[in-house]
């Protein structure tokens, strides 16, 4: 029997491998390198069955989710998102199975609702105070819920003017102590990350191993609805902390013997905030940082992503591809899934998307499967939803707007 087997959960450094107690409050090793949850080999004697017994909910994978026993879990019923077949898009481009995972619907209207349940748990487990975090909107919005339905006071250090409007008015809602800081999301990150080395916060940004624990469960979740394990997983990325997340929970399901493949992974990034792009091209390990990002997708205007090493290992190991879509590309297809699916998603999400359509045939082949992960909800952004073009007939009274209608339809 290998030593290893009864071995506990633990936090391992993922730059010198040193190894913690996982109860720990830490966030970064001492060498500076991020710390990953490696989970003890009992989870092997885990089935899909037994999972299939509970609620399609993210805690329907407890069993994966190392927090401790008695841990009292902050929860809104988040994950168990819908897997949306796209028929119309797929039968225009000729793919066979296309699908979108609509993140949208979680209970902030984002993705980030899974790392923030499973995290916000282990932050009232240690008895914090006060939690905060750098963000483009989504990760603000969803902190700021579950920090509230924990009792724990929310911070967060958002770039000023670069939050959309539905993400701004649900941390104002949650009443999140907000500083907005003149510069970017990577300016913001730095007072989260200074604050927290001060013990002044606990972060709750993805550096914190514990959202990484929630985050993965979306991947477990295309594979236990699909009943297969797709060829590509397509996704927006910023941070990366959610294409790191998303491949650890691959893993993991391949080291458990839960599945036999691994899909590729389709990390797409604003052509304006593309740091891993150029790393991937030019076979870099470590990106560099760019200066003053910018795109449309404001989620994802992010030039020094703090999961980006992580994210490049975990592309090239799928054999998937890091490419670039413009801001116009995006648009499209929001228009695209709005119009012709009815799935209406921000502009970060609708970048999966514009990434497939522009790579089909070159990487991605009509034959195989994709899911792209929508990772926000379209009322996010309603002054970009707005700029979209529609036609607007005004009435005066009721007889001209009937008329109107009769013309409309004879
Ligand atoms: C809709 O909220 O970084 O690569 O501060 O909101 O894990 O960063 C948001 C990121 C994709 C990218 N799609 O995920 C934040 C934040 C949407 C997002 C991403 C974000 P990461």
């Amino acid at each position: 029997m290998c030593c290893d087997e009864y071995a506990p959960n633990r936090l391992v450094c993922t730059k010198c491998g040193k190894e913690f107690n996982l109860l720990e409050k830490r966030i970064v090793c001492d060498c500076g390198g991020l710390l990953e949850i490696r989970l003890n080999k009992s989870a092997s004697k885990l089935s899909w069955n037994s999972f299939r017994k509970r609620k399609f909910n993210l805690w329907r994978y407890r069993d994966l989710i190392p927090l401790p026993k008695d841990t009292t879990i902050i929860t809104m019923g988040e994950g168990g998102t819908p897997l949306i077949s796209s028929f119309s898009i797929s039968k225009e481009l000729g793919l066979n199975e296309f699908f979108i995972k609509f993140e949208g619907s979680n209970p902030t209207g984002s993705f980030k609702d899974r790392g923030m349940s499973v995290a916000v748990s282990f932050a009232n487990y240690l008895g914090v105070k006060v939690v905060a975090c750098a963000s483009t909107g989504n990760t603000s919005s969803s902190m700021s819920a579950y920090a509230r339905r924990a009792r724990i006071e929310p911070v967060i250090v958002v770039p000023k003017n670069k939050v959309a409007k539905g993400k701004l008015s649900q941390s104002i809602l949650y009443g999140a102590t907000t500083i907005a800081i003149e510069g970017n999301f990577d300016n913001a990150l730095e007072v989260v990350l200074r604050a927290s080395s001060l013990g002044l916060i606990y972060p709750l940004n993805s550096i914190n191993p514990w959202r990484i624990e929630g985050q993965k469960t979306v991947a477990f979740e295309i594979v236990d609805e699909l009943n297969k394990v797709p060829d590509w997983i397509a996704l927006p990325v910023g941070n990366a902390g959610n294409i790191s997340a998303i491949w650890k929970g691959l893993l993991e399901l391949k080291e458990f013997g839960l599945v036999k493949k691994l899909p590729k992974l389709l990390a797409v990034q604003a052509s304006g905030a593309a740091p891993l792009v150029n790393a991937f091209r030019k076979g870099l390990e470590v990106p560099e940082p760019i200066n003053e990002p910018e795109t449309i997708a404001t989620a994802i205007r992010i030039g020094n992503p703090a999961s980006g090493q992580r994210a490049l290992k975990a592309v090239r190991e799928s054999k998937g591809c890091f490419i670039s879509v413009k801001d116009e590309e995006i648009i499209r297809a929001q228009k695209l899934l709005a119009r012709y699916e009815g799935i209406g998603v921000e502009p970060a999400s609708a970048a999966a998307v514009a990434g497939i359509l522009n790579v089909l045939e070159d990487i991605v082949r009509k034959d195989e499967s994709v899911v792209a992960i929508a990772t926000g909800h379209a009322l996010k952004d309603p002054d970009v939803n707005s700029s979209h073009e529609y036609s607007l007939l005004n009435a005066l009274n009721i007889d001209e707007a009937v008329g109107l209608l009769r013309k409309l339809t004879t």
